[in-house]
C-alpha cells in the first residue's frame, strides 16, 4: 500500500546489504531495530556489537515565541496551530501563528558564533567549516514551500477509523508555508568538496539529544537523506518569511527539503555528514517508516515525501448560524503535484461541489480556497473537502492505518453545529 518510489525500497534494501557487508554506518540505532531489519531482508549475518543505547538523561519542553491559545494547541514540546488561525492570514504563515514541532526545546544560539561543520569521506579533502556569512556569499534562493510534519492528522485514524496510532495527536495543524531563503545546499556541497563517490548526507541539529519518557537516548535529531535530493531543491536557510530564521524554527540554520516530510528540514543544523556509504539513524530505522499489518515487518521503505490533504479554516465543532450566508475557506496541499480541484460537501458526503481556488500553489506548497453555505436547519451537520493533485489523485475515504500515524490522506470529516 505504500506510494513510495521503488528507487527508495530498493535504495533501503541496498543500504542494508551494505550495513551488513560493514560498509554502512549505523552509530546510535538500536541493535534490537537493526536486527529487525535484518530478519525482515531475510539476510543472516552476525550483527556488530556496541550498538546500545546510551544513559538516559532528561529534556524539557521549551519554545521560544508566544503562543496565544486561539492560535495555538499545545502538545508537550510542540504546538499545533489552529487551522482557523490561518483565516485571512495571506498566502504564507506569519511566524508567530507557525506550528513548532520540538523533540525537545528550542536552543539559543549566536549567528555570530555559529558554524557549519561538513565533514565525512564523501568529501574529496578534509571537514570545511562555514560560517553565516559563508554562507551568505553564496547566491541566495527563496522557496515557497510547506514544512509539515509527517504524522500531521493522526488524530483522525483515531477519531474517524477507530485505530489510534502512537506520537503527537494533531488535528490538521502541523503544517505552515512561507518564504525561505538561503543557499542552495548543492552549491555549498560543492565548494566543500563533494566526491562523486557520496551516496548519503546525514544532516544533525544543535538542540539536546533526544531521551524519551523510558530513558531511551537516541542522540541529537538527524536523519540521512539520499544525496540525490540533498543536490536536487534543499537550502540551507537563513530566512524566513523575509526576517532572520527565528529561534523556534532553526535559528541561524535550517535545513528545507522542500515536499518532504518535517523531519527532513533539520533545524538548528551544526554539521552534516557527508558519506561514501549509507548511513542509518533511528530517524530512518525506528521512526519515519510506515510500520502495521499492511506493512512488512521491517516498515516501509524510510518515508520521503508528504501526502496530499485538504482543511477547512474552522474550528472543529464550530457552530454558524443556519440563517446567514457563510464564506467557508481553507487550504488544500500536495507533495506530488499542484492542486487541481477541491470539492466540498456540507451534507456529511452525499452531495459534493466544486470550491473557487484562489491560488496557483506548486507542489510542495499550498492553495487557499472558498465556497458559500447557507446551512439552514438548525442541528449537527459535516463538512467534508476533498482534494486532487495534478496528479490525478483524490483524497481517500480512509487512509490504511501505520502505527505511528504517518501520512493520513483521507478526507476530514468536519464536525460544526447549526444554530
Ligand atoms: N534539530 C531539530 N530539527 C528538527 C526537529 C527537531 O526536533 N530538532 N523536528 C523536526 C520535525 S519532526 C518537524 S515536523 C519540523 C518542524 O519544523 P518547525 O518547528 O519549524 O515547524 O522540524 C524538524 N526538524
Ligand atoms: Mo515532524
Amino acid at each position: 500500500m505504500s506510494r513510495l518510489p521503488e528507487s527508495e525500497a530498493s535504495y533501503d534494501r541496498q543500504r542494508l546489504h551494505q550495513w551488513l557487508a560493514g560498509r554502512a554506518r549505523a552509530d546510535g540505532v538500536g541493535r534490537r531495530d537493526l536486527l529487525k531489519l535484518v530478519a525482515a531482508a531475510g539476510l543472516v549475518s552476525a550483527v556488530p556489537a556496541g550498538l546500545a543505547a546510551s544513559p538516559a538523561g532528561a529534556a524539557d519542553g521549551g519554545i521560544v515565541k508566544p503562543l496565544p491559545p486561539e492560535w495555538f494547541t499545545v502538545h508537550g514540546t510542540n504546538a499545533e496551530s489552529r487551522f482557523e488561525a490561518f483565516a485571512g492570514t495571506g498566502f504564507t504563515t506569519p511566524v508567530s501563528r507557525f506550528f513548532v514541532r520540538n523533540h525537545t526545546k528550542t536552543p539559543l544560539l549566536d549567528a555570530a558564533a555559529w558554524k557549519l561543520n561538513i565533514w565525512g569521506d564523501g568529501l574529496t579533502g578534509g571537514a570545511r567549516e562555514f560560517t553565516l556569512a559563508d554562507l551568505r556569499r553564496c547566491k541566495p534562493v527563496t522557496r515557497t514551500a510547506f514544512v509539515e510534519c509527517a504524522g500531521n492528522a493522526r488524530n483522525f485514524f483515531k477519531t474517524q477509523q477507530g485505530q489510534a496510532a502512537s506520537g503527537t495527536p494533531w488535528t490538521t495543524g502541523a503544517i505552515g508555508t512561507a518564504h525561505w531563503r538561503g543557499a542552495r545546499l548543492s552549491d555549498v556541497l560543492r565548494k566543500a568538496g563533494l566526491s562523486d563517490r557520496a551516496v548519503d548526507i546525514m544532516p544533525r541539529g544543535l538542540d539536546d539529544e533526544y531521551v524519551t519518557s523510558n530513558g531511551t537516548n537516541y542522540g541529537r535529531v538527524r536523519r540521512p537523506m539520499p544525496i540525490a535530493k540533498a543536490l536536487d531543491d534543499v537550502i540551507l536557510a537563513y530566512e524566513m518569511n523575509g526576517g532572520p530564521l527565528p529561534p523556534d524554527h532553526g535559528h541561524p540554520v535550517r535545513l528545507l527539503a522542500p515536499s518532504w516530510v518535517g523531519i527532513s528540514s533539520i533545524k538548528w543544523l551544526g554539521d552534516i555528514e557527508v558519506s561514501t556509504v549509507p548511513l542509518y539513524s533511528p530517524w530512518n530505522t525506528d521512526f519515519y517508516r510506515l510500520y502495521g499489518d499492511a506493512y512488512p515487518p521491517e516498515g516501509s521503505a524510510p518515508l520521503t515525501r508528504q501526502t496530499l490533504k485538504s482543511a477547512f479554516e474552522l474550528p472543529l465543532n464550530a457552530t454558524l448560524s443556519g440563517r446567514t450566508r457563510h464564506r467557508l475557506t481553507g487550504r488544500a496541499w500536495s507533495a506530488e503535484g499542484a492542486i487541481t480541484r477541491v470539492e466540498v460537501s456540507t451534507d456529511g458526503g452525499a452531495s459534493w461541489r466544486s470550491a473557487q481556488l484562489h491560488d496557483h500553489g506548486q507542489r510542495g506548497s499550498w492553495t487557499r480556497w472558498s465556497t458559500p453555505w447557507k446551512p439552514g436547519r438548525p442541528g449537527p451537520a459535516e463538512l467534508l473537502s476533498r482534494a486532487t493533485d495534478s496528479t490525478g489523485r483524490t483524497q481517500p475515504e480512509t487512509t490504511v492505518f501505520n502505527t505511528q500515524g504517518y501520512l493520513f490522506d483521507a478526507v476530514v470529516r468536519h464536525p460544526v453545529t447549526v444554530s
